[in-house]
Formats: C-alpha cells, structure tokens, sequence
C-alpha cells in the first residue's frame, strides 16, 4: 500500500464509524475527508461518483473506491490478516457475520435519515418514532442473540466484525432515547470494547469534522 488510505466520513456516522474502527483495528495510517451529511455533501455530482449510492463511507485504498461498511472491512479483513474480524471456528464465524447483518440490514436502514425524512408525517422533520420501533425491536432479538452467543465480546473472547458494528449501533440507540435497561448483555459487551484503543481512537468526538461546540448532553452519547 504506497499511498495512505482515504475514508469518506462522517464524524456522527455509524456506518463509517465502523470502517474507522477496522482501520484502526489493522493498525492502518488513513486520510478523513469529511463529508457533511447535514449539509447534503453526500448528494453532491462529485460524491456521487464516489458513491452512486450517495452514502458515507466510501473508502479510497490501493488506487480503487470501496463502498458499503460491511465490504470494505471484510476487503481489510482479506488484504490485512493480521487480528482478524472472524473467528476459527465456522459456527462463530457464521455467528459473528449474523450478527454484523442483524444490525447492518435489520435495524440501521430503517433509522436512515433519508427514511425518517421520507416517512415523516405533516409537520415533522423526522419521523423518529419509526426509528424507535425499529430499533427497539431489533435490540429485542440482538439481546437474545448475543446473550447465547458472547463470551467477553459478542461472539466469544475475541473482538469480531460483530463488535465492529454493534458499538455504533448502541449509540444511535441512545440518541434515539431508547431505553437501553433491558439490554443488559449489550450494554456489558459495549463497555468492554469501549476501553479498546481501536474503538476509542474512532469515536465520533475524536473525528475532525466533530463540531467544536457539541453540548455536554450531545456529546454524553459517544462518552
Ligand atoms: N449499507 C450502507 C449504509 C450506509 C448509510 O446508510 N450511510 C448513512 C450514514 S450512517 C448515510 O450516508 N445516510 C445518508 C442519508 O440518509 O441521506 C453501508 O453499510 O455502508
């Protein structure tokens, strides 16, 4: 790799907010170009040809564009394997790619703001109730799932591509005012990784398009 990496991001994102703990994970030296969603940068002609699918992230490595978080890492994953995402065994990595896909399918499109503004009722913004059904119902299978599934981290003792994308996920739920009491393995799993240096370099205050004037209450999410 000769010319360092560069992620399209969006500091708040979730989606790169996984890619940015698998680079960190890999031990990768990388680029941010921030892309400000707020502002519709993601729309923009030029992004477009970054990602015809006008999403963060979109990653720039070894002279190609990848898009879509869950192949990006596991391109990383395939081209540094060093501390893989996936376990040994085949049924924990089956698990680990479950897991990963419950979160990315199951409950992450349905609390896109594109489709909170496009199912929002008269005089909303955001139809953020919707989002909350969702994701509460997801967590509701994810608790189940992982409380069968963990040892210290998701699927066994070992960080896996499942823990890449659950950290983002439990801070959109509680941005979301998503109770997360009833989701005890989660929340026990999530400060565990928390500590990790990979996850803390890549949290969304430590990004340099997060705002400099977040609220003690905005910025209470990512802590
Ligand atoms: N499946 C895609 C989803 C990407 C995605 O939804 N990105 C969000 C931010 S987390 C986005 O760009 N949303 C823009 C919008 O809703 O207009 C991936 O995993 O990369």
């Amino acid at each position: 790799m000769s010319i360092k990496p560069i992620l399209f991001s969006s500091w708040s994102s979730s989606c790169s907010w996984r890619v940015r703990i698998a680079l960190h994970l890999k031990d990768i030296d990388f680029t941010i170009k921030p892309v400000n969603t707020s502002k519709g940068e993601h729309k923009t002609k030029e992004f477009q040809e970054i990602n015809p699918m006008k999403h963060v992230p979109a990653l720039k490595i070894d002279g190609k564009t990848l898009i879509e978080s869950l192949a990006i890492i596991n391109y990383l994953d395939e081209a540094f394997p060093q501390k893989p995402f996936l376990p040994t065994n085949i049924y924990q990595r089956a698990q680990s790619r479950a897991i990963a896909d419950v979160i990315a399918s199951g409950i992450q499109p349905l609390q896109n703001m594109k489709v909170l503004k496009y199912t929002a009722k008269e005089g909303e913004s955001l139809n953020l109730n919707f989002a909350r059904h969702w994701i509460k119902e997801g967590f509701e299978s994810l608790e189940e799932i992982v409380s069968s599934s963990s040892g210290k981290f998701c699927v066994g003792n070992e960080v896996t591509i499942a823990d890449i994308v659950l950290i983002p996920q439990v801070t959109k739920a509680r941005q979301f005012k998503i109770d997360l009491t009833p989701f005890p393995t989660i929340c026990r799993i999530e400060k565990d990784l928390k500590v990790l240096e990979a996850f803390h370099k890549a949290n969304p205050l430590r990004q340099p398009d997060c705002p400099n004037d977040l609220t003690d209450y905005n910025k209470s999410f990512f802590e």
